[in-house]
């Protein structure tokens, strides 16, 4: 552990409570932060890890409309539902809490309060859309209409799914309220806002002292810090019903916006797990704070969240916040309100008892520092050639031979040779390296570390070939087979941060539940003489028919998802829909000349067959003015205008970049008029 700290506190996201937990929350999120705690625990530090439903917000009304029940309805469900995911799928929380919890309804409104009482909030009154029909105000997911950046029709009021862009209600064309479907009217309201602007200088402060952030983590922020002018001020109360409700007079029938409350979740169920020591946990600095997240909830944890701790002022601030990109499925987005998804209850049914190799392909496979793809062909590759041929298959002969050369007892051999003490001491590098990754969560490393040991094992076994020797070389048996005992030791005390379950069984068949961390210093963890106990199945195969009936359901819910919720299309690929929307022109370069203090820029004027148009062009490092004018060029004519340094670019000129990074002009073969559209 980091010098300076004592103690660690894991949080991972809360799930909202509106449908069943799938792989991609899993590898998101709850699978790293899972093996991390595992192995702070392993190693017999203070850890204490919070999880618990977020059952608030728009995503559980919305779910409570369209199935015609009520918010509470739809919580319990799916609490209930996730809480006994974690638990088979062996997520070790401390605690599970929710947000519904009258606990958490105290400490939120506690801490609003406190802010409140300081004059942190400022009182603002806006126009909010409303919808008349449904009598409700419509924030953030209530409502949809076009992206003003892509055009996306089904933008939300909070974010374009499609191009990612964060917005508010207020910046949709054509807005439409997502209750009645009619087109909302404009109404005053108040609300309580955050003042994020005046904590932008003790914002970046902080961001700029974080040491090993994740670049992808690190990058969103101060992309956020940098946006426009800064962070600004960010509404903490909504026109709602559900949620927890604002505590003061003036402000009734509003609630608190749902990243408020949710991460002070965190805090509540901490002082649910442990009322007396929770302040421990949250206020003395050597704790070291950690949340584990998926990357669309990086700026709540990185600025929101530790804003409103700052403005509290008793509390200590995230150490590290080691978010992950996102996992898609079989070359999909993952989407629950699709049904595009590997549910893992559904799994653990038809996979019983199979726990670690769904825990082993996300894990190997963990989008850590871009988003990945799992499929099912993938799954039955790593489960059958890494599992069950190499640690599987190491395992088993181990036990085997030992049953039958000593009875299933430990040898004692009287001597070693250069061969074996080097099996043991790579082990003992490759196990050193897997915690140095986990402690710089580097998890897909690690757990390539972790099979290391089983893969030196296996090499060592085959190479050594114990089942030849005859009678009379009784003593190189009895070196190789406690070798092979004390790295199948190894194994199961360091598989267990990623593969509990088979440490478990692991442990069972050697009889020897006492191992840990510690005894890893000894070459001997187990001791000559020692009788094993009953072997069991550590992996079985997976066969073709599994994955196939897999992806064949998969595929129904493709075939049965209706017309009317627009299909998902391949990640990297378009429809010829989304190609026709380009369009694509001849034009002619009319005029060219350099941009002051840009020296990558070009200010074009093209002919487009119709008028002249601006564009800016970055080809100034490979082209003089002189040499362009004239020349014919393909253009991408309804590109967004842009400005580039205050001038307004007016659509984006195709060049090839060729090996060495020259851009070279594409133009048609022969000269053709201004305007003449490319197919
Ligand atoms: N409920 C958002 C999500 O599932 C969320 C996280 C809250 S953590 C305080 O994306
Ligand atoms: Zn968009």
């Amino acid at each position: 552990m980091h010098k300076e700290f004592e103690r660690t506190l894991v949080t991972a996201a809360l799930p909202y409570a509106n449908g069943p937990l799938h792989i991609g929350h899993i590898a998101g999120c709850y699978l790293p932060a899972d093996i991390y705690v595992r192995f702070l625990r392993l190693k017999g530090e203070d850890v204490v890890f919070i999880c618990g439903s977020d059952e608030h917000g728009v995503p559980i009304t919305l779910q409570a409309k369209k199935e015609g029940v009520s918010p509470r309805q739809i919580v319990d469900r799916y609490h209930e539902l996730m809480k006994q995911t974690f638990r088979d799928f062996g997520i070790h929380f401390d605690i599970y809490s929710r947000t519904t919890h009258p606990g958490h309804y105290q400490t939120a409104s506690e801490f609003f309060k406190v802010l409140n009482d300081k004059g942190i909030f400022q009182i603002i009154e806006t126009e909010q859309y409303y919808d008349e029909e449904a009598c409700q105000f419509l924030a953030d997911r209530y409502i949809a209409g076009e992206c003003p950046k892509c055009g996306n029709p089904d933008a939300y009021g909070d974010q374009c799914e499609k191009c990612g862009t964060s917005l508010s209600p207020m910046e949709l064309k054509n807005p439409r309220s997502l209750l009645s479907g009619k087109p909302p009217v404009l109404r005053k309201t108040k609300n309580w806002y955050l003042p994020l602007n005046l904590f932008q200088k003790d914002i970046e402060q902080y961001i700029n002292t974080r040491k090993n952030w994740k670049p992808n983590v690190m990058g969103q922020c101060k992309s956020w810090l940098e946006m426009g002018d800064g962070l600004q001020p960010r509404a903490m109360t909504r026109d709602l019903e559900w949620g927890v409700p604002v505590p003061l007079e003036e402000a009734k029938g509003k609630v608190l916006y749902v990243w408020f409350d949710a991460p002070i979740g965190y805090i509540s169920a901490t002082k649910e797990l442990m009322p007396e020591r929770w302040k421990t946990y949250w206020q003395d600095k050597k704790t070291r704070l950690i949340h584990f997240i998926g990357k669309d909830n990086i700026v709540f944890h990185c600025i929101i969240f530790p804003a409103m701790l700052m403005a509290h002022g008793n509390f200590i601030l995230p150490d590290n916040v080691p978010a992950n990109e996102f996992l898609n499925l079989e070359g999909q987005k993952i989407s629950t309100s699709r049904r595009w998804a590997v549910w893992v209850h559904e799994y653990l049914e038809d996979f019983p008892g199979m726990q670690d190799s769904l825990r082993y392909a996300l894990c190997t496979n963990m989008p850590e520092t871009k988003d990945n793809d799992f499929t099912w062909k993938e799954f039955q590759l790593r489960h059958n050639s890494e599992l069950v041929a190499i640690l599987g298959n190491f395992v088993h002969r181990t036990l085997v031979l030992t049953h039958k050369f000593f009875n299933g007892q430990v040898p004692n051999p009287s001597s070693f040779i250069k061969e074996d003490l080097h099996a043991l001491s790579e082990c003992k590098a490759a196990i050193r390296e897997m915690a140095g990754c986990i402690e710089e969560f580097h998890f897909r490393d690690a757990i390539q570390k972790m099979m290391q040991v089983a893969r030196i094992g296996n090499k060592y076994l085959a190479d050594m070939e114990p089942w030849k020797l005859g009678d009379t070389q009784e003593e190189r048996k009895k070196a190789i087979l406690y070798t092979s005992v004390q790295i199948t030791a190894m194994l199961s005390v360091v598989c267990e941060p990623f593969l509990p379950f088979t440490s478990e069984k692991l442990k069972n068949m050697l009889a020897c539940h006492h191992l840990g961390w510690n005894n890893l210093e000894h070459d001997h963890l187990i001791p000559p003489g020692h009788k094993f106990g009953k072997p069991e199945i550590l992996f079985r195969k997976i066969e073709d028919l599994e994955v196939e009936n897999q992806i064949k359901k998969l595929n129904e819910v493709k075939n049965k998802s209706t017309t009317s919720e627009p299909e998902e299309k391949p990640v990297n690929e378009i429809s010829y829909d989304d190609f026709s929307r380009l369009r694509l022109i001849v034009a002619t370069i009319e005029q060219a000349e350099k941009v002051a203090g840009a020296d990558k820029l070009l200010r074009l004027t093209l002919n487009d067959g119709k008028e002249k148009r601006t564009v800016v062009s970055g080809i100034a490092l490979h082209y003089t003015p002189e040499e362009i004018i004239g020349k014919q060029v393909l253009l991408l004519a309804n590109l967004a205008p842009k400005k580039l340094r205050g001038i307004e670019s007016k659509g984006m000129i195709l060049m090839a970049e060729n090996s060495d990074g020259k851009l070279i002009f594409v133009a048609p073969e022969t000269k053709t008029q201004n305007g003449a559209p490319v197919k």
